[in-house]
């Protein structure tokens, strides 16, 4: 009896007894935004080097790859990275967004996650680079 009232007490202070939902201290930190400039290539060519896999020679069949769905993706020639690239809203891929700028640099604003030892940009905003 002596706990139950030891707990009463303390409920009777206003001393949280009981577990009070955790400040959301822990929800995930949010992703610092970025601008990534780079070709747009299909993945599949890119990583093979077929024709190359990049630039003017091998445009016709990066669209060809983009439009028959393989992934897109962005290579940063500064950094020698290659991200995929997904949008951020939507069930849909970038393929479709993308391929008016197939073997062009772009601009994608968004942020970057990273896990598997893949990098990916969840984009927002696509522009042209000049
Ligand atoms: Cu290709």
């Amino acid at each position: 009896m002596k706990k139950f009232t030891a707990v009463v007490l303390l409920l009777l202070l206003g001393v949280p007894a009981i577990a009070v939902p955790q400040e959301k201290k822990d929800k995930k930190k949010d992703a610092k935004e970025v601008t990534l400039t780079g070709e747009v290539i299909d993945v599949k060519c890119f990583v093979t080097g077929m024709q190359g896999g990049m630039g003017e020679d091998h445009k016709q069949c990066a669209i060809d790859c983009i439009k028959g769905g393989l992934p897109v993706g962005i290579f940063d020639q500064k950094t020698d990275r290659l991200y995929l690239v997904v949008p951020k809203a939507g069930m849909m891929g970038a393929n479709e967004e993308l391929l008016p700028y197939v073997a062009q640099k772009v601009k994608l604003t968004g942020t970057i996650a990273e896990k598997g030892g893949q990098k990916v940009l969840i984009y927002t905003k696509v522009e042209e680079a000049k």
